[in-house]
């Protein structure tokens, strides 16, 4: 059984946490009051008794007295039992942790795991990474520490955090750099938000793209979302929710809150054949062999199907199909690239599946799926593929489709573009070169190191194809 801790970094980091930690508890059938929302609320997990799983919920659960765990219904028992989150929780601005401490999973978190400050990194990467990323090293390295040293087993770090302002961008690279330095052995699961293509923060622009270069040299796997996906997939789920006249639904009030659920849900699911038994379960330390091809392509594409209520119905074998279908659709992938789009090529995949999917139906669909895209001629008959008998709270059943596609070079085009708009008049250099530790040729060395990834992809993305029979892995 593996364990993880969670890192979670600026704003975004922290909100993505505090969605997290109720729908993680909600997996193993316990209620919060964070979780009550309409939404959740008609929401049953199919874990009718958590002693089926008690070993797997020390996978983000520190339990002192182990044998309270089959106990466990409550935010009071967790509280009595003295349950902690294998969580880190950082900010510069204090704010959002200062938020989670009032919340009714206060207790959940470890006082000595938070690290925050005032007045935050003002939208800047410098400021993150060089400045708070010094200041507060041994802090974090701490923090860590203590928490490493609480798991038997870990595996891995999940970090969270978006790449578009200061602290998540540059500090949370700076930790991601901390934790490659001092657990190389350790898997860096990175979780990471792309800004929409309107800019909410005017110097997002210099900022993904230091950070990105961060990414490429440090993260074990990125599986990046934008928040273009993400608002769009919510657009649409409160438009079928209000056409079922089921809830008045209105996404324009709590934006990040279903956002981030939909980043969550995918967590959850990418983790879930580490923590619940499967008749073929896929565990995090096979998620890196066989979806990372070449050590920096390591940014991975996922589309998670059925997105919100809609599987509660799905049964049987035709509507298994139709839930695969929806997987491959635009509209439920979590980043907007299209690894279906003519020219791009897949390396490596997994298909994932939680709940009521047989091996059977995965690989029938599975065939479709290869039928309809480009592969290299190396990974054409094979896709890695798993299956965790528990399915996701709510659902019948779920599947993950994970994508290792020349498709992502879109992404780093586009970070590339939109930094050179915005650096072709120097506009706002000059608060990046005043920190101290930054120097202005960091912003060639990581446009440079992001192009030549691009040409990478290109490179493969030409190979030509020779069709060679391969064994099928499964
Ligand atoms: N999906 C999602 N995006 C968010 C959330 N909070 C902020 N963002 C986006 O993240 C970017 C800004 O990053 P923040 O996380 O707010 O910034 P920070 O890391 O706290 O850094 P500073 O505030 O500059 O110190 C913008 O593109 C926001 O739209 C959130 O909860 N969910
Ligand atoms: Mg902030």
């Amino acid at each position: 059984m593996s364990q993880f801790i969670t890192v979670q970094v600026g704003q975004c980091g922290n909100q993505i946490g505090s969605a997290f930690w109720p729908l993680a508890l909600h997996e193993y059938g316990i209620q919060t009051e964070t979780s009550g929302t309409n939404l959740l609320k008609i929401q049953q997990s199919s874990i009718k008794n958590i002693n089926e799983v008690l070993d797997t919920f020390h996978s983000f659960f520190l339990v002192p007295d182990s044998s309270n765990i089959s106990c466990l219904k409550t935010i009071t028992d967790l509280k009595k039992a003295k349950v902690k989150a294998r969580a880190i929780l950082i900010d510069m601005e204090d704010n959002v942790i200062a938020g989670l401490k009032r919340s009714s999973l206060q207790d959940l978190y470890e006082e000595t795991s938070m690290v925050s400050s005032y007045p935050g990194s003002a939208n800047n990467w410098a400021i993150g990474y060089h400045d708070h990323g010094t200041r507060y090293y041994e802090k974090l390295e701490n923090a860590i520490r203590r928490m490493v040293e609480k798991c038997c087993q870990l595996h891995g770090f999940l970090i969270m955090h978006s790449v578009g302002g200061g602290t998540g961008s540059g500090l949370g690279t700076a930790t991601l750099k901390l934790l490659a330095d001092y657990y190389p052995r350790i898997d860096r699961l990175v979780s990471c938000i792309y800004p929409t293509f309107m800019q909410d923060v005017v110097t997002a622009p210099y900022n993904a793209l230091l950070a990105t270069r961060e990414l490429l040299e440090h993260a074990t796997c990125v599986f990046p979302a934008d928040n273009t996906s993400l608002m769009e997939i919510c657009t649409l789920q409160s438009k079928k929710r209000e056409n079922m006249d089921q809830i008045n639904y209105n996404v324009s009030c709590r934006p990040f809150h279903d956002m981030n659920s939909i980043v969550v849900n995918m967590l959850l699911h990418l983790t879930s054949g580490s923590r619940f038994p499967g008749t073929l379960n896929m565990d995090m330390n096979e998620i890196a062999t066989n979806l990372v091809a070449y050590p920096k392509l390591h940014y991975i594409y996922s589309s998670v199907s059925p997105i919100a209520l809609t599987a509660s119905t799905m049964q049987g074998t035709k509507l298994q199909d139709e839930l695969f279908t929806n997987l491959w659709l635009r509209s439920n992938r979590l980043i907007k690239i299209d690894p279906q789009q003519p020219g791009s090529v897949i390396f490596s995949g997994a298909h994932i599946a939680r709940g009521n999917c047989s091996v059977t139906d995965l690989k029938r669909n599975i065939k479709r799926f290869q039928d309809k895209v480009n592969f290299t001629a190396w990974s054409k008959e094979a896709m890695k593929i798993g299956l965790c008998s528990i399915p996701p709270a709510g659902h019948s059943a779920s599947v993950l489709c994970l994508l290792n596609s020349s498709a992502m070079s879109s992404l780093f085009t586009n970070i590339v573009e939109q930094f050179r708009t915005l650096y072709r008049r120097k506009a706002h250099v000059h608060h990046y070169t005043q920190v101290q530790g930054f120097e202005e040729a960091h912003f060639f060395d990581s446009k440079e190191s992001i192009a030549n990834l691009i040409t990478q992809y290109t490179e493969l993305q030409r190979q030509k194809q020779i069709n060679v029979p391969r064994l099928q892995v499964i």
